[in-house]
């Protein structure tokens, strides 16, 4: 049936430019979208989206074998199931609680300042190539216990591997050179990982390493997969919730102020900023009986491609859809970070992003800083904005004009003023755009 439906073609510059305006298209007139080009189906409704992330008896993680089990060395979590998943996704929630994530909140702070620090002078930072992207390659590696002065190699290998798993279609010569920069990661962490079986530390590739009561020791080829998983899934959608955090924010001047005011509600703008601009956008599943979604018939064995930015973008789900508000009430910050979003951004069920309660200290945290040591921020008048991907999407580039403010002297940060958060508050102190320098 294709008579009246719009052409759409995924792939095309029209839609990676420009999707959020195609979206509302789509969702209205072929919610359950084939292109024959990629040979997949764009569900693109919010409550379709999380009907095929919940109905796992229907829709299963295998694309994930094709999509990023070669760049992975191995299965990541999203696609294991039963007691080897819930086993090894608690291993990965101790490395990032209790006593760990007290040093990963210093860790955090600790990287932003030294991050940060040469481009106080100047009063000019790009977010996402001078910050964002080696914040959240040296944050990650503090995470694993891996050497940050590794972090420039590291970080070429991981964006290699990054656009192997984001990319739905991809030449020859970029496959082969993501193939190899993974098995480079790999001959590099294999010896790190020799060394936490035989002396464990407190790191998170120590506690994978560990054997326990519920489960047998793992194999190197599963820990290494694990590594890299947790390394592309921990580091790749920071930059561009970062930056797209500081877009909203500076669009907005009347809810950047009031964030600056209270600073328990940059929670919120981060929940709202990945409602609507979230860093992953596609979740692909696959059909292992025909289906009827949105009364279209899915295939059995048919890959279908959940489009995240769409389904939140939905008028089903949220009113005025495309509207940046961070006190929005269908949002829901509190349980934005939970199993209970509304919000899409995270993913659903069973295999929803693991981290996504670190991820929000993390940003918290690092967002918090950003606005301590910088007042008056703005974006050049002649910078012309733009965003790239289509899987991972995020800004290119955000260079910021700002007027520095000094670091406020050691004894006074980690002030927590009014959580309400189970997890150690960042040092969050409310200040005014307008007020004067810290201190
Ligand atoms: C790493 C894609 C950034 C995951 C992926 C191959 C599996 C899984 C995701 C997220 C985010 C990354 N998929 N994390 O979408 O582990």
């Amino acid at each position: 049936m294709t008579g009246g439906l719009p052409r759409v073609r995924i792939l095309s510059e029209e839609f990676t430019d420009a999707p959020y305006g195609r979206f509302a298209a789509l969702r209205q007139e072929s919610p359950v979208h084939y292109d024959p080009e990629v040979d997949c189906y764009f569900v693109s409704r919010h409550h379709d989206v999380r009907r095929v992330l919940t109905d796992h008896a229907t829709f299963t993680s295998e694309p994930l074998q094709v999509r990023a089990e070669p760049v992975m060395r191995g299965p990541v979590l999203a696609q294991m199931t039963g007691a080897e998943h819930s086993a090894k996704r608690k291993m990965v929630v101790r490395g990032l609680t209790g006593a760990s994530l007290d040093r990963h909140v210093r860790e955090i702070r600790a990287n932003a300042e030294e991050l940060l620090r040469p481009f106080m002078d100047t009063g000019r930072v790009d977010l996402v190539n001078d910050f964002g992207k080696p914040f959240a390659i040296r944050s990650t590696l503090d995470v694993l216990g891996l050497d940050k002065g590794d972090w420039r190699r590291i970080s070429g290998w991981h964006r290699a591997i990054a656009e192997f798993i984001g990319s739905i279609a991809m030449s020859r010569e970029r496959r082969h050179h993501s193939l190899e920069c993974s098995a480079a990661l790999e001959a590099y962490l294999l010896p790190v990982i020799e060394e936490r079986r035989a002396r464990p530390g407190d790191d998170l590739i120590s506690h994978v390493c560990a054997r326990d009561a519920d489960s047998a020791a793992m194999s190197t080829r599963e820990v290494t997969a694990l590594v890299i998983n947790i390394l592309v899934a921990a580091a790749e959608p920071v930059d561009k919730t970062l930056a797209l955090l500081f877009r909203h924010l500076i669009e907005h001047p009347e809810q950047l102020a009031q964030v600056r005011k209270d600073p328990r509600l940059l929670r919120n703008a981060i929940a709202e900023t990945l409602r609507l601009t979230p860093p992953v956008q596609i979740i692909p599943r696959q059909a292992v009986t025909a289906a009827d979604v949105s009364g279209i018939t899915i295939p059995a064995d048919a890959t279908v491609f959940c489009l995240i930015g769409s389904a939140n973008r939905d008028p089903a789900a949220f009113a005025s859809p495309d509207a940046f508000d961070l006190h929005r009430g269908d949002l829901g910050a509190a349980r934005s970070f939970t199993a209970a979003a509304q919000h899409l951004a995270f993913g659903a069920g069973l295999h929803m992003c693991v981290g996504a309660a670190f991820s929000r200290m993390q940003i918290e945290t690092v967002a918090d800083l950003l606005l301590q040591r910088m007042s008056a921020i703005r974006l050049p008048t002649d910078f012309g904005y733009r965003e790239t991907g289509l899987y991972l999407r995020g800004p290119e580039a955000l260079p910021l004009e700002f007027t520095p403010r000094p670091e406020p002297s050691r004894n006074l940060s980690g002030a927590a003023r009014g959580r309400s958060s189970p997890t150690p508050s960042p040092g969050i102190r409310p200040s005014t755009e307008e007020g004067p320098p810290w201190p």
